[in-house]
């Protein structure tokens, strides 16, 4: 659940070391994730990689201010839980960090967790106390956990500005393991005016631009979150990210050729994704797209497991849910988009792209009564709809079957969609044309 290292560490946990015991380790599975946030908070894997050179309990518990007896206790289960290697000497133990640890446990290295931990460890746990409420409820438990409106969902994470820092250094975070792979799923290139729709923290941002260099990246979202990024995570040298104040539900969103919404859907019901993937096919350039990063569920729900997990997160802490890619798909359409594209990473987070069409060409059937077909150019919803006149489609349902009509569209690369009953749409994707 955790980083694909601890997932190793885990499976060490479950897997050799407990032959014996069977499956009886179930019942221990808790006590795992608190030993590892404990050591993380009280900064033990910090500490052991700061000294250069293995150290003691009792040294460990006098640097980090800790009693001897609890520190000591603290590392051996660690070290079950491989966090942490022992070497036995004349003196006693003494500790050192495992790969695992140095990678994603300590605070200062590049694919550091250590801020998303101590996010779920203070925050996003206080809400799962109150899963089985959640679960009965089917809603969040700021109400429970903190005593807060759980009606914006946002506005409880964000209640004070220190929680709304650890929120985005959480965020942030996940990149750092995952970011490369989302962007690198699609080719972006042609797109050099990307905005990231919450995009918080910026992580995701200024890895876009160090992949497509001929990329700006403008983060969008609510004005506290983006004073926090200036301040503390986007300097003013990265001169292609920029940061432009919004809230996408509530001001309107700028025009661009893509805009990426990573981990927002996930926020949010249908209703509410729908409403904002239309404000965001309005806003986008005909022949621009969407890049949705979400973890992506299996058709059949079935796993991976992760994921299913994180769904329960957003039970607790959000509106939202996890979604398969077909669900994604369904979103997408619904709000205008076409040539829906997934990949999947293999890492915690996938991608998912839409695109807008450049042109959408309307021929009126005439078989059924079509009473008013358009005469001429109209424009509708942003995208330029050239329509047949009555008398033409005629002329081309007469002197054309389907079939014949569908091999002209064919070689002009023109694809055949029939929309309602009484229309049928031929769409130029931009990517054929
Ligand atoms: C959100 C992401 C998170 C909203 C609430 C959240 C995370 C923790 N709490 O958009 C980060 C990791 N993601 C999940 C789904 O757990």
């Amino acid at each position: 659940m955790w980083t694909p290292g601890s997932q190793k560490a885990l499976a060490g946990f479950t897997g050799k070391g407990n032959k014996k015991r069977n499956k009886e380790y179930i019942v221990c599975i808790a006590h795992y994730i608190s030993v590892m946030f404990t050591a993380c908070e009280l900064g033990v894997f910090d500490l052991l990689l700061e000294s250069g050179k293995p150290l003691s309990s009792d040294a460990i518990a006098a640097c980090l201010g800790a009693s001897t007896m609890g520190m000591e206790r603290l590392l051996d289960a660690c070290v079950g839980l491989k966090l942490l290697a022992a070497e036995m000497t004349l003196e006693g133990a003494l500790y050192r960090n495992t790969e695992i640890s140095n990678i994603y446990l300590t605070k200062s290295s590049p694919k550091s967790q250590y801020h998303i931990m101590m996010y779920y460890s203070n925050t996003v746990y206080l809400c799962w106390q109150y899963l089985a409420d959640a679960v009965r409820e089917g809603r969040n438990q700021y109400e429970r956990a903190f005593g807060i409106s759980p009606k914006d969902p946002f506005g409880a994470m964000y209640r004070s500005d220190e929680e709304m820092l650890k929120f985005m250094a959480g965020q942030n975070s996940v990149w750092s393991i995952c970011g490369r792979d989302v962007l690198a799923a699609f080719d972006l290139s042609p797109f050099t005016q990307i905005y990231d729709l919450g995009g918080g923290g910026g992580a995701l941002a200024r890895e876009c631009v160090s992949l497509y260099p001929n990329s700006t990246v403008t983060i969008y979202d609510l004005p506290k979150v983006v004073q926090v990024a200036k301040e503390q995570f986007v300097s003013p040298e990265e001169r292609m990210v920029k940061l432009v104040l919004g809230d996408f539900f509530n001001d309107s969103i700028p025009e661009a050729e893509l805009y990426i919404l990573s981990k927002i859907l996930h926020d949010w019901d249908d209703d509410k994704c729908k409403q904002l993937l239309a404000k965001v096919y309005k806003a986008c350039k005909p022949g621009g797209g969407v890049l949705l990063v979400e973890s992506l569920l299996n058709e059949d729900k079935s796993g991976p497991v992760e994921t299913q997990l994180y769904s329960m997160n957003m039970l607790v802490q959000t509106e939202g849910k996890e979604r398969t890619a077909a669900e994604y798909s369904k979103l997408l359409e619904a709000a205008g988009f076409g040539v829906i594209r997934v990949r999947r990473t293999g890492k915690l987070y996938d991608a998912v792209l839409g695109r807008k069409y450049r042109h959408v060409l309307q021929i009126w059937e005439t078989r059924k009564k079509s009473t008013t077909a358009p005469q001429e150019t109209i424009h509708k919803r942003n995208v330029q709809c050239v329509c047949f006149s009555l008398y033409q489609s005629l002329i081309l349902t007469v002197c054309l079957t389907k079939a014949i009509l569908n091999l002209y569209l064919n070689s002009c690369k023109i694809k055949l969609i029939p929309v309602l009953s009484s229309l049928t749409c031929i769409f130029i994707p931009e990517v054929l044309i």
